[in-house]
């Protein structure tokens, strides 16, 4: 009989990803944060359970909510008990991080009105490991703020989180700010707005759009390598 060590021992994510959903099911905090050190003893890559437990679940989460199934009280609850368990795995990988990191860097933002927080602390993480400073802003900002932090801290690039269709306008009118500003770097939309309507994230007039976490760091490292 397969153990739940047998099968992460081989690099697979999913029984800790079933036993992860169903402590944010139940609302169990000691599961939840039992399962996230469980995958880092058997040695799961911090990304992978970024990418392959905690967004997905959330993701799950979010379904249970449009389907009636779940409160916002449940969601505000799985977001609080991922942002611990993403603790655990960030303290374990970022004890070694030089003070200054060479790739390039990117501030992390909200749209203002936009209320999610933990997809842009996943991605901050990920640009983190992968050598980019970080300027992680995250609260919901408005546009002249976004512009004005761009230029003080003479970022490369502007990660802009969209979670809900009806503020893809918002992200327009931030990204034209950002293009009328004398500052020239990159800008990237992503967040749930855009899983399931990605055609909808070029037409704010950002430079790209990430899927994921893993994704972005990548295209965003190919595109500032070849501007310089
Ligand atoms: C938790 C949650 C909330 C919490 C947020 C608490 C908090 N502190 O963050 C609360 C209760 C506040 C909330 C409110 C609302 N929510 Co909500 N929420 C969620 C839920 C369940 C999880 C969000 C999350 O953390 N996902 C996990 C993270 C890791 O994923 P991510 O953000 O997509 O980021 C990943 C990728 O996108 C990628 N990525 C790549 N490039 C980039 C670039 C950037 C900038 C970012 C951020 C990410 C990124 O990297 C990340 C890691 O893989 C989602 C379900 C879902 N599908 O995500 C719904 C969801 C986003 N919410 C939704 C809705 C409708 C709302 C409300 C409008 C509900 C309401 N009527 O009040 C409000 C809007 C509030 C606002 N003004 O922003 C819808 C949006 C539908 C749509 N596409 O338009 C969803 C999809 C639920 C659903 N299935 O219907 N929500």
């Amino acid at each position: 009989m397969e153990t739940t060590m047998d099968s992460l021992n081989r690099g697979d994510p999913k029984p800790i990803f079933e036993k992860y959903l169903q402590a944010l099911q139940k609302g169990l905090f000691n599961q939840a944060s039992q399962t996230t050190q469980e995958a880092l003893q058997a040695g799961l890559l911090p990304e992978t359970i970024y990418e392959e437990v905690f967004t997905p679940a959330l993701r799950m989460v979010g379904d249970w909510w449009e389907a009636g199934q779940a409160t916002v009280a449940q969601e505000h609850l799985a977001t609080g008990i991922t942002t611990y368990c993403r603790n655990l795995v960030y303290s374990k990988h970022s004890v070694a991080l030089p003070v200054s990191l060479s790739v390039g860097k990117v501030l992390l933002t909200n749209i203002d009105g936009n209320h999610h927080t933990l997809g842009l602390n996943l991605l901050s993480d990920v640009f983190q490991w992968r050598g980019w400073e970080v300027f992680p802003l995250f609260c919901s900002l408005p546009e002249e703020e976004v512009a004005a932090a761009t230029l003080l801290y003479q970022v490369d690039l502007v990660c802009l989180s969209v979670a809900v269709l009806s503020q893809v306008e918002s992200a327009a009118s931030t990204i034209k700010a950002l293009r009328q500003s004398n500052w020239e770097g990159l800008i990237e939309v992503g967040g749930p707005a855009f899983i399931h309507h990605p055609e909808k994230a070029l037409q704010t007039g950002a430079d790209f759009y990430g899927q994921t976490a893993i994704d972005t760091v990548e295209k965003a490292t190919q595109l500032l390598k070849a501007r310089v």
